[in-house]
């Protein structure tokens, strides 16, 4: 399996009232046109890097619904659709289940009383980290680890419950592929994930915690050098995109996307 290799990505537009989702940052209200314009930029990055991409039209029923990572796990062996954790985002997959079922001939599905965000689920290339989280409760987290088995792949969990810093295990970790996490700073010493080599980021950066290697590349945040600096010095050819508007709203780099 590899975790790093796509060739698809599904994306959904922002809507006009996407300022009316779940957030608990401080930094203001994202504006429609500047979102819209991020956005964009995120979709011509990953048409760049190959990616056949799709991207649903927005619904204003969920503002959040253009964090469409979190509706689903696509993997090279099958895809799950979550059950969102937050109430205002519970019918969010139900376009995404439409969309993946095009590429995948069976999807499978988390079941109540289970909730996981994708956001919380991290895959390696040695198998699956799960985060437990306030988004993905324990009985979402053993559904998920179950149904992996069943395709073959490994899982193991972390609680990140008293994380205060985290609303995803994504928010603070991410796989570079080659046996390596990019970690923001402060996080418990999880014995999950003790065998990877690990890039702690400063501080000041750790929003950049959150970012996505797609085959020769890494998305990265702008405005976050010292990690783009450590990334070159590793080997990676960093791609950085300007979020201002998404992290307004509690989102990442990765949630914009589900690759496959
Ligand atoms: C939420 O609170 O659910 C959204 N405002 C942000 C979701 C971000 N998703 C992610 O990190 N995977």
């Amino acid at each position: 399996m590899s975790a790093t290799r796509f060739t698809r990505a599904l994306l959904r537009l922002p809507g006009r009232n996407f300022a009316a989702g779940v957030t608990t940052s401080r930094e203001g209200a994202p504006t429609f046109e500047a979102t819209l314009a991020q956005h964009a930029g995120y979709l011509a990055t990953l048409q760049s890097l190959g990616l056949q991409t799709r991207v649903l039209p927005a619904d204003e029923r969920f503002p959040d619904g253009t964090f469409v990572e979190d509706t689903s796990i696509a993997t090279a062996h099958g895809v799950i659709i979550t059950r969102p954790g937050a109430a205002s985002r519970a019918g969010e997959p139900d376009a995404i289940a439409a969309a993946l079922a095009v590429d995948y001939p069976k999807v499978a599905h988390i079941e109540a009383p289970g909730t996981v965000d994708g956001g919380d689920i991290c895959e390696t290339d040695s198998g699956v980290i799960i985060g437990v989280s306030h988004r993905t409760n324990a009985a979402g987290a053993e559904q998920l680890g179950r149904w992996l088995a069943g395709i073959g792949i490994a899982s193991t969990t972390v609680d990140i419950r008293n994380c205060a810093t985290l609303l995803h295990l994504k928010s603070g970790i991410s796989y570079l592929g080659d046996g390596r996490l990019a970690v923001a700073p402060g996080l418990p010493d999880w014995p999950a994930l003790q065998a990877y080599e690990r890039v702690t980021l400063a501080p000041e950066e750790s929003y950049a915690a959150n970012c996505v290697r797609i085959n020769d590349h890494v998305l990265v945040a702008e405005g976050y050098p010292r990690f783009v600096d450590a990334l070159v010095r590793l080997g990676y050819q960093p791609l950085p995109l300007p979020m201002s508007e998404f992290r307004k709203m509690d989102g990442g780099l990765s949630c914009l996307s589900i690759r496959y």
